[in-house]
């Protein structure tokens, strides 16, 4: 099944459809998504890292879970599938897909479905509107990125800090000085490198086409990312999809805080869902490049709107005692088409 998921696209899959063997499985990914090619002109991919993405899924066996979730990015441009990063926006399609292949059995009105990611071993919850037992895909959620409205799928996330790196700060300090710029090696969710935009001699509110034509601000991010990697326990990133490098200035349109963030080669026209909960964790250090700049709401139940190229992405964190216990995101997705691919 193709879907949307949040401002992401790809492949849905049942795991038993796909080779067992991973060397077998990728070249078959590889195969149907078109890659290595710039354009992907033989398969299925979008010529965008946000556009070459694979859901693997199955029943969990796991107490408490519906389904186990595996996220694939396929490279575009080199032979590359990897499974080192978690995504939650093909997450948001991960609901939908389980119960429209039987593997969760919907109620009337509303489903919870309890998703085991295998990237970096967490659970997130999403609520999927399922009236009448079907699942409903119109409604009124908007998301920005994505055009129009569709039904909502709210999901939360918890104990997300250290998925991959170990811990959510893998160097033990809010701020390294990495090629004489301050970064925060953070990890809620996602890998992320958080840097001042002026910093890198950027504005910040650049578009993503500007700064991508930039090839002395992407070597110099480059650069800083290839020496985050060990630091954030994630070894020699060359070939890595992570750590993401997001860089932050104050908002411009009433938000918490706004972000331009290269995933880790193109610049994301929005930011990814992850990425979001760990910026807008680094908001709330006590220290450190983003929490310098965001506008932050008062109480437990903190609000973190956090700007993106294309609008904004919402990341409601629980906070007691100046940890993020958990946080949520609104998301939608779209059943595109459900087929047989060659
Ligand atoms: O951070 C893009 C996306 C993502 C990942 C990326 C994501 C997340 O927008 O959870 O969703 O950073 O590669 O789909």
């Amino acid at each position: 099944m193709w879907m949307r998921g949040g401002t992401s696209k790809g492949g849905y899959f049942l795991a038993d459809d796909l080779p067992a063997d991973t060397a077998e499985r990728d070249a078959l990914l590889l195969k149907i998504m078109g890659s290595p090619d710039p354009r992907q002109i033989d398969g299925m991919g979008g010529a965008n890292p946000l556009t070459s993405k694979i859901a693997v899924v199955q029943r969990s066996t796991r107490p408490g879970i519906d389904v186990d979730y595996l996220f694939l990015q396929v490279f575009v441009d080199q032979p590359t599938v990897t499974d080192q990063q978690n995504c939650g926006n093909i997450l948001a399609g991960v609901g939908p897909f389980a119960i429209e292949r039987g593997l969760v059995s919907p109620r009337d009105g509303q489903t919870v479905v309890r998703i085991f990611m295998e990237n970096t071993g967490q659970v997130a919850e999403a609520r999927v509107e399922t009236p009448g037992g079907r699942v409903n895909y119109e409604g009124d959620g908007r998301i920005d990125g994505v055009p129009g409205t569709s039904a909502p799928i709210p999901i939360t996330f918890a104990d997300t800090a250290g998925s991959s790196c170990g811990a959510l700060l893998p160097t033990g300090k809010a701020v390294d000085v990495i090629e004489g710029v301050d970064c925060t090696l953070i990890d809620n969710g996602m890998p992320c490198v958080v840097m001042r935009a002026a910093d890198l001699g950027i504005s910040g509110t650049e578009s993503p086409q500007i700064l991508e034509a930039n090839a002395a601000l992407r070597d110099k991010l480059e650069a800083i990312r290839l020496k985050a990697g060990p630091m954030m326990n994630l070894g020699d990133v060359a070939k890595s999809s992570v750590p993401k490098m997001t860089m932050v200035s104050a908002s411009v349109a009433g938000g918490a805080i706004s972000t331009r963030t290269f995933i880790p080669h193109r610049c994301h026209d929005s930011i990814g869902v992850l990425g979001a909960v760990s910026v807008a964790t680094a908001c709330l250090l006590p220290e450190g490049p983003a929490s310098e700049l965001a506008k932050v709401p008062e109480g437990g139940e903190k609000l973190i709107s956090v700007e993106h190229p294309t609008g904004e992405m919402s990341v409601i964190a629980s906070v007691a005692d100046g940890v993020v216990t958990n946080a949520a995101v609104l998301r939608t997705a779209r059943k595109l088409f459900d087929g047989v691919v060659f």
